[in-house]
């Protein structure tokens, strides 16, 4: 029952949706198992660039079935125009290929204007969510007044929901964030007009994805954000607010305690973050435009899903350690590798100093690292363009020796590195 799970190890964007896509090629089934689209994960095949949002990143592959499991949140308009962006690129999504879980929530307009009239409200508390209403409809989900994708297949009592939902919500905005209240009608006819598009695709997800596995299929299961922006496991309260971790893939899709053959860790050679909280080995200045791009590029560190300049710094190896343990990462890939190219040192953080002590690991988990200074390993960087290379023994010393780092540090094998934004720019790890 071959069930691989793909995590990010760092506070998203490590480049998931890219080795998902190489990853898909062996798998039959590649599903999302938490989050909505807050996510933005980015594959380039042949020239053509696709950003994902809520469909798996694997359906790219013809053969593949995308399934949208119990544990995400989403938006159906995005949806809707996700499946039509893919179908316009050429890659067929109907209801035989994509699979959405009956059990998975629905966002609303009023969640996305929740989101933001919270955020407005915190002043400069701000998390820098990405305005999606994500926290909203988890948080309906777990009042238990939240609308299920299967809430979609009877109209008269799915219009109902939707208009005291709306309502309720209104009187929120109005009363206590002194926002506007949306038209409840506009929503409901909205909702109404999506529910008769997706009916076709709602199914009991856990259900086929443990035939498949009884069946031997392969099943590859796509984390979005990152291990640090888990709700639980993440750096509190600058998280999301779902489960991004492996533990979250089982939940998430529906599956019992099933045996897991892999659990992939996708790190980028270097650590950003988009919005607030903590963030130790963060940079500044030149390394810190050098490392970010300058947005001309389409891999500059921008949000995805809103463009957003993403913070960046140094590769935190205890953080990617906690990662490793916290996910039970079996295996690493490292993104980006061709973005360091041309830094002289690099520097990489091994241990945090705290109170004149040496902390290899973490005493309370990520949530409060304000007062943690990085300890620095330095090491030397490499110059030549990495963007051609296909071959382990044809990388620069100096990138190989940060890769065999890496690994010591966190005590699991590095599988491959990749060196560019395209399917092919892949280095297999000797
Ligand atoms: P939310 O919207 O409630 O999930 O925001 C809470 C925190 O989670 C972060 N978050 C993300 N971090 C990195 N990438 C994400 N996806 C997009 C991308 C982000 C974008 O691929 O670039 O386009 O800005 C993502 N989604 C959520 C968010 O920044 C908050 O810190
Ligand atoms: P995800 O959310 O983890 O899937 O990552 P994103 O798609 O949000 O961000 C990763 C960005 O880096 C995308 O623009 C990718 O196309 C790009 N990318 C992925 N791997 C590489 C790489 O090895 N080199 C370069 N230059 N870009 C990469
Ligand atoms: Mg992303």
């Amino acid at each position: 029952m071959p069930l691989d799970i793909v995590i990010g190890t760092q506070w998203g964007d490590e480049g998931k949706g890219r080795i998902v896509d190489l990853l898909a090629a062996q798998a039959d089934l590649v599903a999302r198992y938490n989050g909505g689209d807050n996510a933005g994960h980015t594959v380039n095949v042949g020239g053509h660039t696709f950003r994902l949002h809520l469909i798996p990143s694997g359906i790219i592959h013809p053969h593949t079935i995308g399934v949208l499991g119990n544990g995400m949140v989403i938006n159906p308009a995005t949806l809707i125009q996700e499946i039509e962006n893919l179908k316009a690129a050429g890659v067929s999504v109907t209801p035989e290929r994509l699979r959405i879980s009956y059990a998975a929530h629905l966002i609303t307009p009023a969640h996305r204007a929740l989101d933001q009239a919270q955020e407005r409200a915190r002043g400069s508390g701000q998390i820098g969510t990405t305005g999606r209403g994500i926290g909203p409809a988890y948080t309906d989900k777990a009042a238990r007044h939240g609308l299920r994708m299967e809430d979609m297949l009877d109209l008269d009592t799915f219009r109902e929901k939707l208009e005291h939902h709306v309502h309720t919500v209104n009187n929120w905005l109005t009363r206590i964030y002194e926002a506007d209240p949306l038209d409840v009608q506009a929503v409901v006819r909205e909702y109404t007009h999506y529910a008769t598009l997706l009916q076709p695709f709602i199914a009991d997800v856990g259900k086929e994805l443990h035939q498949a596995l009884l069946l031997g299929k392969q099943v590859l299961a796509e984390g979005a954000q990152g291990t640090l922006l888990d709700l639980d496991l993440g750096t509190y309260p600058y998280v999301t607010s779902s489960t991004p971790t492996a533990a979250g893939a089982l939940l998430g899709l529906g599956l019992g305690i099933v045996p897991v053959r892999a659990v992939i860790g996708v790190t980028k050679a270097f650590q950003t973050r988009v919005g607030a909280g903590p963030f130790p080995t963060e940079v500044f200045g030149k390394t810190a435009e050098r490392l970010r791009g300058t947005g001309k590029n389409p891999w500059d560190e921008f949000g995805t899903t809103t463009g957003r300049p993403r913070r960046v710094g140094w590769l935190d190896g205890v953080l990617l350690r906690y990662a490793v343990r916290v996910n039970g990462v079996t295996e690493l890939m490292i993104t980006k590798m061709d973005i360091l190219s041309g830094l002289s040192t690099l520097r990489l953080c091994v241990a945090y100093r705290y109170n004149g002590q040496t902390l290899q690991d973490l005493p309370l988990g990520p949530a409060h690292l304000e007062p943690f200074e990085p300890i620095y390993e330095e090491l030397p960087g490499w110059m030549e363009d990495v963007t051609s290379v296909r071959r382990w023994e044809d990388l620069p010393t100096a990138a190989r020796d940060y890769v065999r780092r890496i690994e010591d540090l966190c005590g699991v094998p590095v599988r491959r590195v990749s060196v560019g934004p395209e399917r092919s720019q892949v280095v297999q790890v000797a």
